[in-house]
């Protein structure tokens, strides 16, 4: 269900879908009881993860500010990936192309100070402290169905909140259209930039109202503490809609701008990655197909099932409006 709100015209979820954080972590557990099946097996999951929580993270990061105030419920009925797996299997080129390899290289990306530049066609341009950027607006969990293009998936509760109330406060001009999102490319601590795999810094864009739409979330953690290095500390964007890599990591400049910005991979190949690269099962990157995914975390193999990837990666009641009348084959 979904109701329109009268300010600005963009679908919010209904209250019955934002579940309250006692609620979900009710279900989270339930969830794992009906995942095993058995009681007996689902208690030794959480053993184990309570030492995994003790002995793999001794590093424990640190709660968040702000903390977490609501639960969006969009993807929640779903089996929440596992910690481990959703540090370990990354993508973040700036410190190496194998999934491992950031998870092994992120911890000499300097999160402290950090500072994010909002300017271009706005108002009121800004450069904020990390610190006040986190306090801007109060921070909800969200639970949402993340999908990589190269066809695997994992379900994440990411911490912040939405983007729209970071451009409220700014303030975009009539003729602001798109917003781009430049990361950090640093030489000094991150390995990968002596690579040529994509033209640094690493680029996103979204369109003002794919920005604007209350699921676009600006992310400073995960499973209630601050982001891993490697998931994009200390703030990075999270597009439930889209691809994965429409969310970057490491932001240090917000731009608004009145034209189509050039995006990373569109400029490493473009024929492969659109400017909007939204989840559509019907229309095949041309290496791998789209209508599958593997869930990262259900084991790897012949047996291993496949789950169907679902029109905006499930999104569609929230976001597909915004694409009425688009040719989505030629707008991949
Ligand atoms: N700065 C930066 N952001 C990035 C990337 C990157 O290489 N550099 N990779 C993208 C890709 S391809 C994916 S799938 C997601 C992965 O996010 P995760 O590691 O938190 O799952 O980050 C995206 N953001
Ligand atoms: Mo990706």
């Amino acid at each position: 269900m979904l109701i329109k709100s009268h300010d600005n015209g963009f679908i919010h979820p209904v209250s019955s879908e934002i579940t309250p954080i006692s609620a979900y972590q009710n279900r989270r557990e339930l969830l794992r009881l009906m995942a095993t099946g058995v009681a007996g097996a689902a208690l030794a999951t959480w053993a184990s993860r309570e030492a995994f929580a003790q002995t793999v993270r001794p590093n424990k990061l640190g709660a968040l500010p702000g903390g977490k105030s609501a639960v969006a419920g969009a993807a929640t009925m779903e089996k929440v990936t596992d910690y481990k797996d959703a540090s370990t299997y990354n993508n973040y080129y700036e410190f190496g192309t194998d999934k491992s390899d950031p998870a092994e290289n992120a911890h000499t990306l300097k999160t402290k100070p950090w500072v994010v530049e909002v300017d271009g066609l706005v108002k009121k341009p800004a450069k904020y402290q990390i610190e006040d950027l986190i306090k801007l607006s109060a921070q909800e969990e969200r639970i949402y169905r993340m999908r990589c293009v190269e066809g695997w998936s994992m379900v994440i509760p990411w911490v912040g909140y939405s983007m729209a109330k970071l451009i409220e406060k700014v303030e975009p001009l009539g003729n602001a259209k798109y917003v781009e999102f430049i990361t950090l490319a640093d030489k000094a601590t991150m390995p990968g930039i002596n690579s040529r795999v994509l033209d640094w810094p690493y680029v996103e864009a979204l369109r003002l109202d794919e920005a604007m739409n209350p699921l676009t979330l600006l992310t400073f953690g995960m499973y209630g503490e601050v982001l891993p290095n490697q998931n994009g500390a200390p703030v990075r964007l999270v597009v439930p809609w889209k691809y994965g890599f429409k969310s970057a990591k490491s932001i240090v400049r917000i731009r608004f701008t009145d034209r189509e910005p050039k995006t990373a991979w569109n400029k490493s190949a473009a024929n492969e990655y659109g400017f909007y690269s939204n989840v559509n099962p019907n229309v095949d990157h041309p290496r791998w197909s789209q209508a599958t995914e593997r869930r990262i975390g259900d084991g790897a193999g012949l047996f291993a099932k496949k789950h169907k990837t679902l029109m905006f990666n499930g999104y569609e009641a929230q976001v597909g409006q915004m694409y009425a009348g688009m040719d989505l084959k030629k707008n991949f």
